[in-house]
């Protein structure tokens, strides 16, 4: 009876000496705690990162803690709650991003320095959590984190890859890719849960039975795999509230094969068992094309079973009418790749639940939501149907993934305007015809807690400083604050001296990668994101060589008015795209050149950072100057980049594209450098073919590297061929032009420090609307239609 538990509850709580406290001297005892029991390390004797690993121990143990304490709560309250479905993940690192969120920040530094540690040092130890490629995967971690801050019920669902993002390594500038195999020295965040087990088919035939007069259609599987759950909390900022990301891997079922028993074959059979750990094993790196391979729909679909009985055996706890689905659970497709949801919750309503067809429709149609990141055309999934009729016999109807995630869900979301509108008019627009009210935008948007309070410590007190309030952290629009302060000398001469530090900080961090020493004096700029065509770093790199160019060809005296640059470029070719692997190659080849030239010396640097990755962003985002967001009109979805550069008070360089377009909107056109082709002016120009315009400097640059000028001259003929008139997809020709006038007009603003500082206060200061926490606000009451629960401390 409940007497009987309260007993029991009371002296469990007394023997946990009550719930772990967050005095220094009770972390200090936590982390030797974990040295001599968990890393089994004397605790006179352990190493930075045995005692990182401690220390990541008793963070995860307060993490626990709240998220039991969330999930109760939930689960007491019957909230409706999102389930936010997605094949990748980058969360980085966790330890710094969890204490400042449970706000034990200041005792752990202090519990540590009385250890002889410092946080930052211990910190750097962590690996990050790559699970994976661009964007899209990153736009996931922020808007968990903006999930959890606003106390929305929400879990995610994803797969624990052994194998995150591959490592570039560069050798002789070419890319290499090195397996990340993140898991060797285990992962104190995550939470292994052996019990919380599901068991998912493949292939096999599709048999009608007979049952008391019914034909029934019953898959009979011709492989089973098991999933198992790894639940990694993630908690909000100034909440008690904890969520959760579940993450499958894939183990070997016990559904023993009889037959391989029987007939002696045992080795051969325990082979074949461990094979389907496979499943799991590593992250596909070709962001947006993964087009008819067998493992990644297997991937998919192990997936979206093993997610979806979890969240339908959990519906069933509470309910048993499957009318109330939809007032109890939204779910949302993170672009198409767990669209096969569709098909296999149809598959339980109508085979497992005999809800029948039109019940199950009619139930299915109001409970997906479905965001696409991308208007290019490679970027749509098509699954070849032989290959899923032989993987998944009984879910054979469409292999469109787009199309059916259209046709079933109630929202279909772009992730900018501009990219909502090309949705509507050009990529969906039968569609949209057919049903124009499915059609929305919610724009993007990233963290401010990981892009400035964990990144940018010394930005973070300078805003609380001038804001007065630390309250920006949960709240950016108080961002616009800043104007007040705009004229004020002071404050202008802090921002600059933040500034000046972070770039201290990248220049130390080039110079040990690179070998290359800039001056700080120099402008930063920066382009950092994968690389592909349509993003035109290939753009950037032949601005960098025409300024080579004419400063070889200017006297002295001219010289010494130019602003010296240190151009930053960075990013991972997936390991196929032979043409951006080219233009790596590209870059470290002009960057031998310049760099080597003494007759330059600082006015002109080009430094490639290899292996960019979430904690790298961390590093370069605060340290910029400028940075470019150059892509063709039309091509970038929505790019997130630009945000958490714009929230670090950097200047932009960028064309009116994606997201770009709204930044303007709150920025105004006078306070970043515009450039290049309107969306609405791509297609005609095109039509140009070999009649475009070039300007000669283009050609000119063209020809350098044509002619060897950087060596290899063989290698990059077929490189220059893609951008040659008459095949400038991506018309890098047509807007060379006046990519060269934003900049010149970038080198005037900065010469003039006074107006630089305030463009860069201003473009902070605009940066509020492109928080997650504004893009999680506007999908929780627009299309999840689900409120807020907070756990009440
Ligand atoms: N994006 Br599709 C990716 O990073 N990978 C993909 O496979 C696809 C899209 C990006 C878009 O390119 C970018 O414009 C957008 O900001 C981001 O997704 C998040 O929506």
């Amino acid at each position: 009876g409940f007497g009987e538990r309260k007993a029991k509850a009371e002296r469990m709580f007394s023997l946990m000496d009550g719930f772990l406290k967050n005095d220094p001297f009770s972390l200090q005892k936590d982390i030797l705690h974990h040295v001599e029991y968990t890393m089994a390390r004397s605790r006179f004797s352990f190493d930075d990162y045995e005692a990182y690993q401690a220390l990541a121990h008793s963070v995860r143990d307060r993490l626990i803690e709240r998220w039991h304490d969330t999930h109760i709560y939930f689960k007491k309250t019957k909230s409706k709650r999102l389930y936010f479905l997605s094949l990748e993940f980058l969360m980085g690192r966790s330890l710094s991003n969890s204490v400042i969120n449970l706000g034990i920040q200041d005792q752990y530094a202090e519990a540590l320095n009385q250890l002889g540690f410092e946080f930052e040092v211990l910190a750097e130890q962590e690996g990050d959590a790559s699970l994976g490629n661009g964007g899209l995967a990153r736009f996931s971690a922020c808007q968990m984190d903006s999930l959890a801050t606003l106390d929305y019920p929400a879990w995610g669902y994803g797969l624990r890859y052994e194998y995150g993002l591959f490592r570039q390594i560069i050798v002789d500038g070419f890319q290499h890719e090195q397996p990340d195999y993140w898991l060797n020295f285990g992962n104190p965040w995550e939470i292994e849960r052996i019990h919380v087990t599901y068991e998912v088919k493949f292939n096999g035939t599709v048999e009608e039975v007979d049952m008391n007069g019914e034909k029934l259609k019953v898959w009979i599987p011709g492989e089973t795999v098991e999933a198992v759950a790894y639940d990694n909390p993630i908690p909000g900022y100034g909440t008690k509230n904890t969520i959760n990301l579940r993450l499958w891997a894939a183990k070997p079922s016990n559904q023993f094969d009889l037959e391989a028993y029987n007939t002696g074959d045992y080795i051969n059979s325990i082979v074949n068992r461990q094979n389907t750990e496979a499943i799991s094993n590593v992250l596909y790196p070709d962001d947006r094309s993964h087009q008819g391979k067998e493992m990644r729909l297997k991937q998919q679909y192990f997936f979206v079973s093993a997610s979806l009985q979890d969240i339908i055996r959990r519906f069933k706890e509470a309910h048993n009418n499957f009318d109330e689905l939809p007032e109890q659970v939204a779910l949302h497709l993170n672009d198409t790749h767990p669209s096969l949801s569709i098909a296999e919750i149809m598959r339980i309503l109508v085979d497992e639940e005999h809800l029948g067809w039109s019940k199950a429709w009619n139930i299915v149609n109001k409970i997906f939501s479905f965001t696409t990141h991308t208007v290019v055309a490679e970027g749509l999934e098509k699954i070849p149907v032989d290959l899923l009729g032989s993987l998944l016999p009984r879910h054979l109807q469409s292999i469109r993934m787009a199309n059916l995630s259209i046709v079933c869900s109630h929202t279909v979301n772009g992730v900018s305007k501009l990219h909502s509108n090309t949705l509507k008019t050009k990529t969906f627009k039968d569609f949209y015809e057919l049903w124009p009210e499915k059609f929305q935008y919610t724009t993007n948007g990233v963290t401010q807690r990981r892009w400035i309070v964990v990144s940018n410590p010394s930005l973070c007190a300078l805003l609380s400083k001038w804001l007065g309030t630390e309250a920006w952290i949960r709240n950016a629009d108080l961002l616009t604050g800043l104007r007040d302060h705009v004229d004020n000398t002071t404050f202008r001469h802090e921002w600059k001296m933040v500034k000046r530090l972070n770039k201290m900080r990248l220049a130390e961090y080039i110079e040990t990668m690179s070998g290359v020493k800039v001056s700080l004096d120099a402008m930063f700029d920066v382009q950092v994101k994968r690389i592909h065509e349509y993003k035109r770093q290939l753009l950037n790199i032949f601005g960098i060589i025409h300024r080579y160019d004419c400063l070889k060809n200017m006297d002295k005296n001219d010289r010494r008015k130019v602003v010296p640059r240190v151009c930053i470029i960075g990013g991972k070719a997936a390991p196929g795209y032979e043409i951006a692997k080219k233009i790596i190659k590209l870059c470290h080849a002009v960057a031998e050149k310049v760099n080597n030239d003494a007759d330059i010396g600082d006015l002109l640097k080009l430094v490639f950072i290899p292996d960019y990755n979430v904690s790298v962003a961390e590093l370069v985002i605060p340290g910029a100057d400028l940075s470019q967001h150059i892509s063709t009109a039309g091509h970038e979805a929505s790019g997130t980049g630009s945000m958490k550069f714009l929230m670090n008070g950097c200047l932009l360089l960028a064309t009116a594209d994606g997201s770009t377009v709204e930044i303007i909107e709150e920025l105004g056109s006078d306070n970043l450098f515009l450039f290049g082709a309107k969306v609405q002016e791509v297609a005609e120009l095109r039509e140009k073919g070999s009649a475009l315009k070039v300007p000669l400097q283009f050609a000119r640059v063209l020809r350098m590297v044509r002619d060897g000028y950087f060596g290899d001259k063989d290698y990059f003929q077929s490189l220059c061929d893609t951008v040659e008139v008459g095949n400038d997809f991506y018309l890098l020709g047509s807007d060379f032009g006046s990519y060269l006038e934003a900049q010149a007009a970038a080198d005037k603003a900065f010469v003039e420090p006074d107006r630089w500082i305030k463009m860069s206060i201003l473009s902070a200061a605009a940066s509020g609307r492109f928080s997650s926490d504004r893009t999680i606000r506007e999908y929780a009451e627009r299309t999840w239609k689900i409120d807020p629960c907070q756990c009440p401390f």
